[in-house]
């Protein structure tokens, strides 16, 4: 018997996997379904402080090997979530987290102000790295932006929370971004990687881009960016010691998620496989993943998480 159980900022996840944000969680019929599956956890899509429609369709497309989005932040409302995380069943196995992606710092200000006050154990993630909303650059691409983000939302929180990022692609990048989380001790995790940002799917034969916001222009996810989210993934386990990351990116199968641990994961989310698929992907890789480990006489996370070698 394998144990796929973990933590993440204080709370006990009883497997790693969970949903990306964005997939099946913009809804509480989204949500119920995230519930009832296999999943260790499961996270609200980005909440802004207004309801949004998002950008307009077509927006996500399936592609040979992974897909591309431009969502443009539909979401209910901050207020919605907040609701549904006032009335989570937290005697649940399952912890909830709370996704936040305000379109100033003063929305998240806001909307963090908010969850304070409502002193609920649900555990609150911001989004630094949303690439779809037209006009609106990723906050994680810009350093003094970020920590002055860092600077204002830390002292509303005063609790353990977590941060997704966009993909760096420079070491200096890595070493710029983890010097200003290991100044940030509430800072609990890090959620690596949110979609390569602006990238353009083309139709060879209608010579057409396949999705209509930004002139086709939208994040990529799925297994091309396996390799990416890994590198990520891999650079902050080793650059922030007091904290943990939650991989994200190019999950397919059980063997990607293990990999994902052997960079640094301590939680794993799903998402164009997620979409792709429906939430009975958790129970398949799961059993993946539980056989693999059991191939190679692993018996808890502990075991190989973080432990790749190098040459
Ligand atoms: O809604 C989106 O377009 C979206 C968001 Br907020 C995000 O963080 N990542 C993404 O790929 N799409």
């Amino acid at each position: 018997m394998v144990d796929l159980s973990t933590s993440i900022a204080g709370v006990h996840l009883p497997n790693l996997l969970f949903n990306a944000s964005g997939v099946c969680c913009q809804t509480t019929d989204d949500l119920k379904q995230m519930q009832d599956s296999a999943s260790g956890s499961l996270i609200t899509k980005s909440a802004t402080c207004a309801q949004r429609e998002g950008n307009p369709s077509p927006r996500y497309v399936p592609l040979p090997t992974g897909s591309i989005n431009s969502m443009g932040l539909p979401n209910e409302g901050y207020q919605y979530y907040l609701d549904y995380a006032k009335s989570y069943d937290y005697s649940s196995p399952k912890p909830l987290f709370i996704s936040l992606s305000g379109l100033s710092l003063a929305e998240n200000k806001t909307m963090c102000e908010a969850f304070v006050a409502a002193k609920l154990p649900c555990v609150l993630e911001i989004n630094f790295s949303c690439p779809n909303v037209p006009g609106k650059p990723q906050l994680g691409y810009d350093m003094e932006a970020m920590e002055a983000a860092l600077n204002t939302l830390a002292p509303i929180l005063r609790q353990p929370f977590g941060i997704k990022l966009p993909p760096y692609f420079d070491i200096a990048h890595f070493d710029a971004a983890a010097a200003i989380f290991n100044k940030f001790d509430d800072l609990a995790y890090v959620t690596c990687i949110n979609s390569v940002g602006n990238g353009l799917a083309i139709d060879f034969e209608t010579e057409t881009a396949l999705i209509k916001p930004k002139d086709g222009f939208g994040g990529l996810g799925g297994f091309m960016v396996l390799n990416t989210a890994l590198a990520n993934v891999n650079a902050f386990h080793r650059r922030l010691p007091t904290k943990k990351v939650i991989g994200v990116g190019g999950v397919t199968s059980g063997k990607e998620v293990f990999l994902h641990v052997l960079a640094g994961a301590s939680a794993v989310q799903i998402g164009t496989t997620l979409k792709e698929e429906g939430p009975a992907v958790f129970a398949r890789i799961l059993k993946e993943l539980e056989e693999i480990m059991e191939k190679k006489g692993y018996t808890s996370l502990e075991d190989f998480r973080g432990k790749v070698k190098t040459l």
